[in-house]
């Protein structure tokens, strides 16, 4: 695909080439848009440019939030909002300026910072909104999903498929604040949403470092037998740290090897997949980690669906549309659909990701253009 296919006339252009109506014409048209607004109807001509744009033309917008910003926010909630049956979580979601003051960062994706003080216990429910969550710093609450206590540390990616039966549970004396991912709006969008509150605490207070569900799953290459069926969601509660990093060390020392290793010079990248389809961990959200040397820059890219980054480690830039964003450790930056994306490290520089590809490409609405050259 070349650039110029992004460049074919908009609807208004072609229409404002038509003859102008005569005051009779005017007169009818009048009565005519009377009628269909009563009726409750709506014609497609006056906002076809709208509906169907020559490409995606997103009302999210590029945003960054600073880690040292949203922090204090959850501190300063954390002591002045209990958590608790009903409200069931202190998280607070982080708002695309573009999405008309609803809580959503995209218009599929839910991002939130949760806060759980020493001590504390966010209560069992279960939803069919998909949730994961990611850890940049701190440690010391256990997630219970489904009576497997699930240890949750820096760089973990920790998994709550729909309909998981969850809570947390904070066993220090230490407050722990991490980012949460849902699918809250594509489901709400969807009208597909079942909620149920479970037991008022959680269902098992243990602390094992390592939980069930890793010790049936989380050996490379080895799957248990008494597990063949394909599952929809991926059985794995943790995807840990020490796993991800060895990984993304391993690529860049092949690449200096001389094996094909990266996905582009100096960045290395994985998917967490699920085990049993090799494909996405949950239906409707992917989730990657990337990791660039420092001096690397990305091509720029446009990509159908929308993506959130939280800065792991380092400091580095996004060019969002032409415009400079710098970002260091801990902050979010979310990239709307179709938006020009390029990423730079300016030290060794560490990326999760999250995004609603599943969704995209399951319907097969995914298309990908890269930008030729870097301006
Ligand atoms: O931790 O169960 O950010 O249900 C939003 C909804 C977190 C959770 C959120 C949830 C949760
Ligand atoms: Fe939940």
């Amino acid at each position: 695909m070349s650039a110029d296919e992004f460049e074919e006339l908009s609807h208004d252009e072609v229409r404002n080439t038509m003859l102008p109506p005569t005051p009779e014409e005017e007169a009818g048209l009048a009565d005519l848009y009377g009628r269909m607004e009563r009726e409750h109807m709506i014609p497609l001509w006056t906002q076809i440019g709208d509906l169907m744009p020559n490409q995606p033309s997103p009302q999210a917008v590029p945003h960054v939030w600073r880690w040292t910003s949203i922090l204090p926010v959850a501190e300063q909630a954390g002591e002045l909002v209990p958590v608790g049956r009903g409200g069931e979580r202190r998280a607070i979601a982080l708002a695309n300026p573009g999405l008309g003051g609803r809580p959503y960062i995209t218009p599929t994706l839910w991002a939130a910072i949760q806060y759980l003080g020493g001590r504390e216990i966010a209560p069992e429910h279960r939803h069919s909104q998909n949730a994961f969550r990611f850890v940049v710093e701190g440690e010391g609450v256990w997630t219970v999903v489904n009576g497997d206590p699930v240890a949750m540390r820096r760089g973990d990616l920790l998994l709550t498929p729909g309909w998981n039966f969850h809570g947390h549970h904070n066993e220090t004396d230490r407050p722990m604040a991490w980012i949460d991912g849902l699918d809250i709006p594509f489901v709400h969008y969807t009208d597909t949403g079942f909620f149920e509150f479970g037991i008022d605490r959680v269902t098992d207070e243990a602390t094992p470092d390592i939980s069930r569900s890793e010790r049936l799953w989380g050996h490379p290459g080895l799957r248990p037998l008494s597990a063949l069926q394909p599952t929809v969601n991926s059985p794995i509660g943790a995807y840990r740290w020490e796993h991800t990093d060895r990984a993304l060390a391993q690529q860049l020392l092949l690449e200096d090897e001389g094996v094909p290793a990266t996905i582009e010079p100096g960045h290395a990248a994985v998917r967490y997949v699920n085990p049993t389809t090799g494909g996405d961990i949950m239906p409707t959200i992917r989730a990657q980690f990337h990791r660039f040397r420092a001096g690397t820059q990305t091509r720029t890219v446009r990509e159908v669906g929308s993506t959130v980054y939280q800065v792991f480690a380092g400091r580095g830039e996004f060019v969002l549309d032409g415009e400079r964003i710098v970002v260091e450790t801990g902050d979010l930056v979310v990239v709307p659909s179709w938006t020009a994306c390029r990423i730079g490290a300016e030290t060794d520089f560490d990326l999760f990701a999250f995004g609603d590809q599943p969704i995209i490409e399951r319907l097969h609405f995914d298309r990908r253009f890269i930008e030729e050259e870097n301006v």
